[in-house]
């Protein structure tokens, strides 16, 4: 059924290790034991004979032309085929530079010929925490084969070279999300939706309007203020970065799978970058504290084949802390906001503690699932969407 996934080290579909322990109970940890960096293979994995590897310089502005080329026109779409990511120029150096990043986790293959770039996968180093064990890790993502070279197995190959990439840096765990089912996730989220600007999502047919509503009813549903609520809310400055790593760190804690960020990684993953990240927090106006923050990632998708728009803007929840201000106005603020910088649509997973706001702020279910993975460590049972504290971007 999975011939490439079968031989790798993840949780596989109706697992029996022998033990005649039922799977949930089969300890949390690593599948395989570290091997030596010295015993890691050194030669790339053999391609098809008219492919070759190369290492992708994000740095260089034709480089990564090239990889917003490949992913604009061949990367996730919708079940339906309607809408494709569009990850900008800028979010891709954001994403594939945090701090201690690896150029060789960088991998695009060209065709020997054209030279053009016609598959890639990234990894990027984190601090994975799952339960009480801290795994260093590599984040998986980006993985993308040209819509002309499918189904000819080259997925294996990209993803035993990136594989074979971190472990030379004695890494042995990654974590990844996908849309497709494969073995084995630990959790699989819904994406739900808030529209911003409903008469064009219901244009492009991202959403359709209700029963016996019209479109003037359906405008004045969804209608925000255009000033925020909660007092002393503003954008996340440099001076803010220790304040805003301990209220990570510590709402982080509470959840089964989550990062753990340094104050360096806080800086990378949450300073405002336009067009890329947006990040707030609540400065009480009396203490100065820092006393919450949220967060949202700007990631547009192509609308595919439609006459009057080309992209739909849409943001994605982040990371949020609600410690003193309650969640749901934390989250309208954080609505109100998209809404001024002309977002279209505010997608969220159903992780953490979202579904606390999600109906309430007039959310709806998307038909798009996400399903966490990962790679070499072992986590027992299925784990419920709020217990997962991780987004990948
Ligand atoms: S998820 C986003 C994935 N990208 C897209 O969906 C973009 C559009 N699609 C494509 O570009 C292609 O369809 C892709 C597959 C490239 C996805 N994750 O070459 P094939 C398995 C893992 O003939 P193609 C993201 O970026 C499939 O089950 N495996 O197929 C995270 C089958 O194996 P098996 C996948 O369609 C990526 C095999 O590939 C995925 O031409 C995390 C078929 O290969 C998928 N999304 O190409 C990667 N889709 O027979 C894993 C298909 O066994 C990282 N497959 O069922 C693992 C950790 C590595 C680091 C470890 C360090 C220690
Ligand atoms: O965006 C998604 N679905 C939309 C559009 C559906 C178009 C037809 N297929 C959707 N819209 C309904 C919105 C509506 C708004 C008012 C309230 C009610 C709801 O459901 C979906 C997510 O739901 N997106 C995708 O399917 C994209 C792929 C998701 C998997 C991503 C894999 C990521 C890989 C990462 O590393």
């Amino acid at each position: 059924r999975h011939a490439f996934w079968e031989t790798q080290p993840v949780g596989q579909f109706q697992e029996d290790d022998g033990s005649g322990w039922e799977d949930g109970l089969v300890a949390t940890g690593p599948i395989d034991a570290n091997q030596r960096v010295e015993d890691v293979r050194k030669e790339p994995y053999n391609l098809p004979t008219n492919f070759e590897w190369c290492t992708c310089d994000v740095d260089s502005a034709e480089m990564i032309e090239e990889i917003y080329n490949l992913l604009t026109n061949n990367y996730v779409e919708d079940d339906d085929n309607m809408f494709r990511f569009d990850y900008s120029v800028s979010f891709l150096r954001w994403a594939l530079k945090p701090p201690r990043y690896f150029k060789s986790w960088h991998v695009g293959v060209r065709a020997k010929s054209s030279r053009k770039l016609v598959a890639f996968i990234t990894g990027v180093p984190a601090k994975i925490r799952v339960e009480n064990q801290l795994v260093p890790m590599a984040e998986i993502n980006f993985l993308c084969v040209h819509k002309k070279l499918r189904a000819k197995r080259l997925a294996p190959v990209l993803i035993k070279e990136v594989t074979r990439r971190v472990q030379s840096e004695d890494i042995w765990q990654a974590a990844y999300t996908a849309g497709v089912v494969i073995p084995k996730p630990i959790a699989t989220c819904q994406y739900w939706h808030r529209s911003l600007n409903p008469k064009k999502l219901i244009d492009v047919g991202f959403s359709r309007l209700a029963p016996r509503m019209t479109m003037s009813r359906t405008i004045k549903l969804y209608h925000l203020p255009t000033e925020t609520k909660s007092p002393g809310f503003r954008q996340t400055e440099r001076r803010d970065i220790p304040a805003v790593t301990a209220l990570l760190t510590d709402y982080l804690a509470q959840f089964k799978v989550a990062p753990l960020f340094s104050e360096d990684d806080v800086a990378h993953q949450l300073m405002p970058i336009k067009d890329v990240v947006n990040s707030y927090v609540v400065e009480d106006p009396k203490t100065k504290q820092i006393t919450d923050m949220c967060s949202f990632y700007t990631l547009p998708s192509t609308v595919i084949g439609n006459e009057n728009y080309k992209v739909l803007k849409a943001a994605y929840s982040y990371y949020n802390v609600a410690k003193k201000t309650p969640l749901l106005q934390l989250m309208n603020d954080a609505l109100i906001m998209a809404k001024r910088e002309n977002y279209d649509v505010f997608n969220a997973l159903d992780i953490m503690e979202n579904q606390r706001f999600l109906k309430e702020l007039k959310f709806g279910p998307g038909d798009g699932h996400l399903h966490y993975y990962l790679y070499n460590f072992r986590v027992h049972g299925v784990l419920k969407p709020p217990e997962l504290g991780l987004v990948l971007l």
